[in-house]
């Protein structure tokens, strides 16, 4: 940035300071990636990047002229952004830059993380601030994963909640003032919601199309985020019923005479559902404004976002300003373009079908995996872990394996067993103590007979979407207390 000279101006100037030129190194220093330094974002650890240099700002922070509280904003952050807005910086260069120099280095951004920063408008300055144990992929947009404490709760805590983001996360300040264009009329939210007076509360799990995108590795690379198994979570929505939002604004015949509802976000997302599923009182369409009891969070769509439970993540859309019936699909990427389609096997190149002539994903297989495996006190093992299907399709049986597939116990189903057919909205932790070492395997079936197939050969797809093969993980052997 402007204000901040070049590197041997300092020097000239400032005797004193005889340490390594900021943002360039002498000497090879370690190379660390962006999403872990995104990570020390707190006054516990507090890392800064300048010139892709990251620097250790923990002891500094309490001394920070502006406060700590402004300079754990750029907690993992690039610092030239913020010195852009907080003009105080500039005229200061010197002073700033001595600082600086001042902390310890702990390396630099690896090669391919490294960005180089002008004199920015940085779109991602704003990002809310992310205090929850997630696993990153990105940090610009965020992508971010649930870790496998996360996914042994039923419902996951806002703050772990997974994140998929396209592009920055969108300011809205004021919730009241918010309005969403709903076939043209523009409506408060206020209104919306004082107009609709029956509100509903769907507990949903939400996964993204790429889950697992990871596992496909092994048989051959797909693009995009490499996921684990955690861009899957669960929260408690409230809201009101979609339906009663078009209901307000369409006529009967209006209503009866389209077959597809568009949904846009602020930042730029285009989906759409079939007005059937948004019509029936049975599918619990939302547009919420609440998770886990308390306004959405910025990150997962403040404050109004749609909820389709039982189907895929891309279609609950975030930030939603704008509704409208209409006679076709959305034309976006996200719908009729490729960014969600299960392409066949063997189509190895986009251009080798017309993804115009494939669906788009909606309601996903059924999905299972291991969040915890230990030998107890007692020489047996304890497993636990989470199943789901799309649909609302009921869980009603999960095995698991210890070698190889070759022969199947039962676990025992838990919480989310209570939901009922058609309507399993929410995923189903199961349990399983027994006799088991080494690697356990986990399958789950639902209540129309579909399961999970043995490995990603036959389900390997150009984009990585959609993976349920059985999913493995080691035992740990260190053992623990008897329950
Ligand atoms: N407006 C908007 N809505 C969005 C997205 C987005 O980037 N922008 N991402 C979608 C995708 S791909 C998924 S998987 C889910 C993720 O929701 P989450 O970040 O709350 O976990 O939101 C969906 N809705
Ligand atoms: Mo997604």
């Amino acid at each position: 940035m402007k204000a901040l000279l070049h590197p041997t101006a300092c020097c000239e100037s400032n005797k004193k300071t005889p340490s390594p030129s900021l943002g360039s190194s002498l000497s090879p220093l370690p190379q660390i990636s962006a999403s872990e330094v995104s990570q020390h974002n707190s006054a516990e650890s507090l890392y800064v990047i300048y010139k892709n240099v990251v620097y250790d700002a923990t002891e500094f922070c309490s001394a920070h002229p502006g406060g700590s509280g402004k300079l754990l904003l750029a907690g993992g952050k690039h610092l030239e952004p913020f010195w852009a807005v907080f003009k105080q910086h500039e005229g200061q260069e010197y002073v700033v830059r001595d600082v600086l120099a001042s902390l310890p280095v702990v390396g630099e951004l690896q090669d391919s993380d490294k960005v180089f920063v002008h004199k920015v408008d940085n779109p991602y300055i704003h990002e809310p601030v992310r205090t929850g144990s997630l696993k990153y992929h990105s940090v610009t947009p965020c992508n971010a994963e649930c870790m496998e404490e996360g996914l042994r709760t039923f419902i996951t805590d806002s703050d772990d909640y997974y994140i998929r983001h396209h592009g920055p996360v969108p300011i809205v300040e004021d919730k009241n003032g918010y309005e969403i264009d709903v076939g043209g009329m523009v409506l408060n939210l206020n209104k919306i919601e004082t107009m609709i007076k029956e509100r509903k509360i769907v507990t949903s799990t939400m996964q993204c199309g790429g889950n697992r995108r990871g596992t496909f590795k092994s048989h051959q690379k797909t693009s995009g985020t490499q996921w684990g198994v955690g861009a899957i979570s669960t929260a408690k929505w409230e809201g009101v019923e979609l339906r009663s939002v078009l209901r307000m604004c369409y006529t009967d015949a209006e209503i009866s005479r389209f077959s597809h509802v568009h949904v846009e976000g602020m930042d730029g997302t285009l989906i759409s559902i079939p007005k059937d599923r948004a019509m029936d009182p049975t599918k619990d369409v939302l547009l919420a404004t609440r998770m886990n009891d308390e306004d959405i969070t910025p990150d997962h769509g403040f404050p109004a976002r749609l909820i389709v439970p039982g189907v895929v993540g891309v279609r609950n859309i975030k930030w939603v300003k704008k509704i409208a019936l209409a006679s076709e699909e959305a034309d976006s990427m996200w719908q009729t373009g490729h960014a969600y389609k299960v392409l066949p096997t063997w189509v190895k190149k986009v251009e080798e079908v017309d993804v115009a002539e494939f669906d788009g994903m909606m309601e996903m297989q059924p999905q299972s995996a291991t969040t915890m495996a230990k030998a107890t006190k007692g020489g047996d093992t304890l497993v636990k872990g989470f199943a789901y299907s799309g649909g609302g399709r009921k869980i009603v049986k999960v095995e698991v394996s210890f070698d190889g597939g070759k022969s199947w116990k039962d676990a025992e189903l838990d919480e989310g067993t209570e939901q009922g057919s058609g309507k399993s909205w929410a995923w189903t932790m199961w349990s399983y103590k027994g006799e088991g070492r080494g690697k356990v395997l986990c399958r789950a079936t639902d209540e129309d007979g579909r399961g999970q197939p043995k490995g990603v050969e036959k389900i390997w797809n150009l984009r990585g979407l959609g993976c349920n093969a059985w999913h493995e993980r080691e035992v740990d052997e260190e053992e623990v207390e008897e329950e």
